[in-house]
């Protein structure tokens, strides 16, 4: 078999799980007493927002664990990684549901958004919170006999907490009809994307299959300012890797095509702190400064026009490109620094490789999607 029809056929395989799952989450609301009519719409939510995404969140779960065990998983343990997996693409589809109505975007994933499906509008909300709690109760029927039980509910209510952070930050440093470049800087970007996307994209499925292999999880935060237990080493490298993948995002929004994408960017109307402008801004010439201080943010597409034209201007894509090579640089080097050979490979128990990073890096490295 070739490594493509591989691939395939275990996306095929984690992707039947999604359906027991749903299955299994319908029943309980029917075994609740919620009727026909509400099922119905509960199911169409979760088939919408969960499924048709690239899935890279979900089968970073079930990677990572069969790099850390360092085999490929029985069928019970595929199972139960690909069950993880869906937790963290649900928990990726509240986040989507609520970001696609804030950012007043039209198409998700080659789709209208949920929102602006008939009937949904401001639906939408509580629909968003209900495949949250699809989350909580799919762990608690599995994982709670589990050891790492309380670990993984402390991990999902964090990480959500951190990208909830970062989702307010993202919005009122982009204040509607009102945006101030000033406020912008690439140290308040790194601060929204950290919050916003690291934490769940990157950090999430990492931990997750770590504690799923039983990589202890030390109860007290490390008092210095270096990393210390696996946990605190695996998060040094995945934040840099989430920024890398939310520059992506942001670059990708002004340069993608709605085709290649799914979705049509919004950032420049929108008045968001992205990477795209906060490069501009470092670039300009006084009169590109006040093009920008007059066009970007506002609602009209000749603005937006105006501001593409100014980025090719001043020769983003180029600066992209350098971006691009150096982030990959940074952290190729950060991953380096965990040993090659890790020395209690025999003796039975489960550390940290090298592997779990770049197979992430290699998937998302000069992505165009
Ligand atoms: C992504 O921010 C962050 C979350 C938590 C969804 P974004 O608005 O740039 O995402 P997208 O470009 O997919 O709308
Ligand atoms: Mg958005
Ligand atoms: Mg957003
Ligand atoms: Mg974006």
């Amino acid at each position: 078999m070739s490594q493509a029809e591989t691939q395939a056929l275990r996306r095929a395989r984690f992707e039947a799980v999604f359906l027991v799952l749903r299955e299994e989450v319908l029943e309980h609301c029917a075994s609740e007493g919620l009727p026909d009519d509400a099922i119905q719409w509960y199911s169409r939510n979760l088939t919408y927002n969960v499924t048709g995404g690239k899935l890279n969140r979900g089968l970073a779960v079930v990677d990572t664990i069969e790099i850390l065990k360092g085999r490929s998983l029985s069928d019970s343990e595929f199972f139960r990684a690909s069950l993880l997996g869906w937790c963290v693409e649900l928990l990726q589809a509240v986040f989507l549901v609520s970001d696609d109505m804030m950012d007043r975007c039209a198409t998700r994933r080659g789709k209208p958004c949920y929102y602006r499906l008939d009937g949904v509008n401001h639906i939408a909300v509580n629909d968003s919170t209900m495949l949250e709690a699809a989350i909580f109760h799919l762990l608690r029927v599995h994982f709670r006999s589990e050891p790492y039980y309380v670990h993984l509910l402390e991990l999902f209510h964090e990480v959500t907490h951190k990208t909830e952070m970062g989702q307010l930050l993202d919005l009122i440093t982009a204040p509607e009809g009102r945006v101030d470049l000033h406020a912008f800087s690439l140290e308040r970007h790194r601060n929204i994307v950290t919050k916003k996307t690291s934490y769940y994209s990157f950090y999430l499925p990492v931990a997750i299959s770590m504690h799923m292999c039983g990589i202890p999880h030390l109860a007290l935060p490390s008092s210095s300012c270096a990393p210390s237990g696996p946990y605190d080493i695996a998060r040094d490298i995945l934040l840099p890797l989430g920024e890398y993948f939310q520059v992506q995002d942001d670059f990708l929004d002004f340069a993608g095509t709605p085709e290649q994408l799914g979705k049509a960017g919004t950032d420049i109307v929108d008045g968001k702190c992205s990477w795209c402008v906060n490069t501009a801004l470092a670039h300009v010439t006084p009169a590109q400064r006040a093009l920008l201080d007059a066009d970007y943010g506002r609602n009209d597409p000749a603005a937006e026009v105006r501001v593409k034209a100014l980025y090719e201007d001043i020769g983003l894509r180029g600066l992209y490109e350098q971006y691009e090579k150096a982030a990959y640089k940074r952290i190729i080097a950060l991953i380096e620094t965990i040993p090659e050979h890790p020395a209690s490979e025999d003796s039975g128990s489960v550390v940290l490789k090298r592997e779990v990073f770049t197979s992430f890096l290699d998937k998302i490295n000069k992505r165009q999607k």
